[in-house]
């Protein structure tokens, strides 16, 4: 509901924004708004946590930053709000890493299949020193990465046939990220994959235009795929990490102690979105099944073949990354577990 009332003032409600300015002491200047977008809907923990971020950055700043929150893509995919932060109009997005690869090539090591071992060994490396210097190099394309969130580990679904070994993924048609390591993945499992923007998804699914789709088990409920999609395999092919990212220019005109404000709430709000993303994707494998999808485990050895399939795509943008980088985040990875 608090939504809604956002929703319609900023249609065009102007005589009812006011509310917040005047328990505040509104005379001190005007208030900074932070426009924050994601892809995902409303019922997901990305957009639970972003509603944490909204009341800590209100809290802390009694008011002086409103946050406005949107979900459903409804200012746009991951990639042209990405855009939309760089032209300063909007402020903040939580995109996957993989779309970033488009404005940082670098980012690609964080889309090399089977990288991370668990959500733990992640949050190690990407809050610790590699991690935080990946966020430095949004910096030049007029982004401030403020904090790593999490997408989690991807799982594939299907609408033609369960998929227990890579052979199982011959031509089906996936529908993938806008991102090149994960087309050329997929292609080498065999598989027959079309990038496409998150919002376009479901319709894709419905009509057939794509037999299937890969996202963590709470994407897959949470979007209610399951009634468009039949099957779903443990593949947990890739983590995805989110990135918490803000428009340069905006963070540029804060003060030095409303950019704390800032960074601490996406932060904290990251926190409390690994907890609660970890306890959703646990729980929602099993509501897929109860909401009609079979589940076929993807065996070890399965496991060990599709990695060795997809080798040569990351050998190959390894070169991309830069070797140094890219053993920069193997050390770290075997470092921290
Ligand atoms: C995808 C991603 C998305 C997110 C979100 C919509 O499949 O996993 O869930 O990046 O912003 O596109």
């Amino acid at each position: 509901a608090a939504f809604m009332v956002l929703f319609l003032a900023a249609c065009g409600g102007g005589d009812t924004d006011t509310d917040n300015a005047g328990d505040t002491g509104g005379d001190t200047g005007e208030a900074k708004k932070i426009r924050a977008g994601i892809g995902l809907n409303d019922a997901h923990p990305q957009y639970q946590s972003l509603l944490k971020f909204k009341e800590l950055v209100e809290e802390r700043t009694n008011g002086q930053i409103e946050v406005e929150t949107y979900h459903s893509s409804q200012l746009g995919d991951d990639r042209t709000m990405t855009e939309a932060l760089q032209l300063g109009s909007q402020e903040v997005t939580i995109p996957s890493t993989a779309p970033l690869v488009n404005f940082v090539p670098e980012f690609a090591v964080f889309d090399f299949p089977f990288l991370f071992p668990s959500e733990e060994v992640a949050d190690t490396v990407l809050d610790g020193e590699v991690g935080q210097k990946f966020l430095g190099m949004l910096e030049d394309q007029n982004l401030v990465g403020l904090a790593y969130w999490e997408n989690g580990f991807r799982d594939v679904t299907n609408s033609v046939r369960p998929i227990a070994t890579a052979a199982d993924f011959k031509g089906l048609k996936l529908r993938t990220m806008e991102n090149q390591v994960h087309l050329e993945a997929f292609q080498a499992l065999g598989a027959n994959p079309t990038p496409m923007a998150f919002g376009e998804l479901f319709t894709a699914m419905q009509q057939g235009t794509v037999d299937g789709q890969e996202n963590p088990y709470a994407t897959i409920n949470l979007q209610k795929y399951y009634e468009v999609q039949d099957h779903v395999s443990n593949t947990h092919h890739i983590y995805s990490p989110f990135v918490f990212l803000m428009s340069k220019s905006f963070f540029d005109s804060l003060t030095e102690e409303q950019q704390q404000i800032v960074k601490d709430a996406a932060v904290e709000a990251g926190q409390h979105n690994r907890e609660l993303n970890r306890k959703t994707n646990a729980e929602s494998l099993e509501a897929l099944q109860e909401n009609g999808m079979t589940f076929t485990e993807v065996s070890p050895e399965a496991h060990a073949e599709m990695k060795e399939l997809v080798q040569p795509v990351i050998d190959k943008y390894a070169d991309q990354v830069g070797a140094d980088l890219v053993q920069e985040v193997y050390d770290a990875i075997e470092a921290a577990q």
